[in-house]
């Protein structure tokens, strides 16, 4: 199979994980990138030996000839530069969260959808092994039907200094790291029927929320609690994992710190280590989120190679987006979120 040529735009704090990502798997090749910030173009691109370099998005798509585009910017520009790719026919990877409001990722998906050109968002809290390591026990039935989840991070991790921007914005644990959380929640226990929300700001040097608590009843009967916490100072700084509770109707599975995996069923209890894989590139902490950048790129590239749509399609993402909504919506109101109202 010819390799697919790719483009990076954005050169920021993690895109380096990206483009060491897109370095590993052999069907791609980041042959272009694009930055508005010189210094972070010249980083980046002396990095990883990319010789063409662009500061403006529309120049790139006119001078280059490409089978994707990896969108690693923050979000204000992610709706715009979708619609770039789209206009251009170029398949798209947008980076979480996918848009500043529902209506934005709506208009995102229909024109991606409209100029038939995949769109997946990396979205790889899912990809990290021990969560794909959970998924595989619910589907092997060990545990039967799964009625009750607990899908919990709490840190009390320093996430600002390498993301400045988080202390700033209105919106920020539900936006940001809740919506991996509330993912993962719909990986494992399905789709949404509805949420309940609370929320708190603990600490008073940042302007958005830093605490959230989410109540979710889910379309196949399970309650799930997703609880996210950047205020919590705890013995051993568990970041960035996160903990599982899930009982079903023969058994239960505990994702506990550590990565270890508990789980009790149809066939007894075994207690197994899922640490994540620490790739030749990779940092501690950072090796679990790390490891899921590689995880999801080879998941795009085997998709477009086959003509599938990825895990995490526009399509797939709004129905995550729609608890982000729902969180905020219901810790202002407090009152259930019914999603399906959201996703008309
Ligand atoms: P960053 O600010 O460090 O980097 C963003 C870069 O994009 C900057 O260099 C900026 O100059 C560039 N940029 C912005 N608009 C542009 C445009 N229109 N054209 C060209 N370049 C442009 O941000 P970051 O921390 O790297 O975050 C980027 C995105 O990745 C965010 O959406 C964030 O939420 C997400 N993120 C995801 C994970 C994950 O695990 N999935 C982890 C961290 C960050
Ligand atoms: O995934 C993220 O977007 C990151 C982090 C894991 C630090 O919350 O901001």
């Amino acid at each position: 199979m010819a390799k697919l040529s790719g483009a990076l735009i954005g050169c920021g704090f993690f895109a380096v994980n990206q483009m060491h990502g897109w370095r590993d798997i052999d069907g791609a090749s980041i042959v272009a990138i694009c930055d508005r910030d010189p210094e972070r173009l010249r980083i980046v691109g002396d990095q990883f030996g990319i010789e063409r370099r662009y500061g403006d998005a529309a120049a790139m798509f006119a001078g280059e000839t490409l089978d994707f585009v990896d969108i690693a910017t923050t979000v204000g520009s992610h709706r715009p530069l979708v619609e770039m790719a789209a206009a251009n026919r170029v398949p798209v990877i947008c980076q979480k969260p996918f848009a500043p409001s529902l209506a934005d990722a709506k208009a995102m998906v229909k024109v991606c959808a409209d100029a038939g050109v995949p769109l997946m968002v990396h979205e790889n809290f899912r990809w990290q092994s021990p969560i794909q390591a959970v998924r595989a026990v619910v589907d092997s039935g060990e545990i039967g039907r799964p009625f009750f989840g607990r899908i919990s991070f709490r840190s009390a991790y320093d996430v600002f200094s390498g993301q400045p921007y988080l202390a700033t914005g209105k919106r920020f644990i539900i936006e940001d790291l809740g919506i991996h959380i509330l993912d993962i929640a719909r990986f494992l226990l399905g789709d949404v029927l509805s949420l309940t929300a609370r929320t708190l700001r603990v600490n008073s040097a940042i302007a958005g929320e830093d605490v959230a608590t989410m109540l979710i009843d889910h379309e196949g009967g399970a309650t799930s609690v997703v609880d996210c916490s950047y205020a919590t100072k705890l013995a051993t700084e568990p970041f960035p994992e996160t903990l599982i509770e899930l009982d079903g109707t023969d058994g239960t599975i505990r994702l506990a710190q550590g990565y270890r995996l508990t789980v009790t069923g149809r066939s007894g209890t075994s207690v197994t280590d899922v640490s994540p894989p620490l790739l030749s590139w990779a940092s501690r902490p950072w090796h679990n989120i790390q490891g899921s950048v590689a995880a999801i790129q080879k998941h795009w590239v085997d998709c477009l190679a086959a003509g599938k749509e990825p895990a995490t399609s526009g399509a797939d993402n709004l129905k995550t987006f729609a608890l982000v909504e729902a969180a905020y919506a219901g810790a202002a109101s407090w009152q259930p979120i019914r999603i399906n109202e959201l996703l008309k």
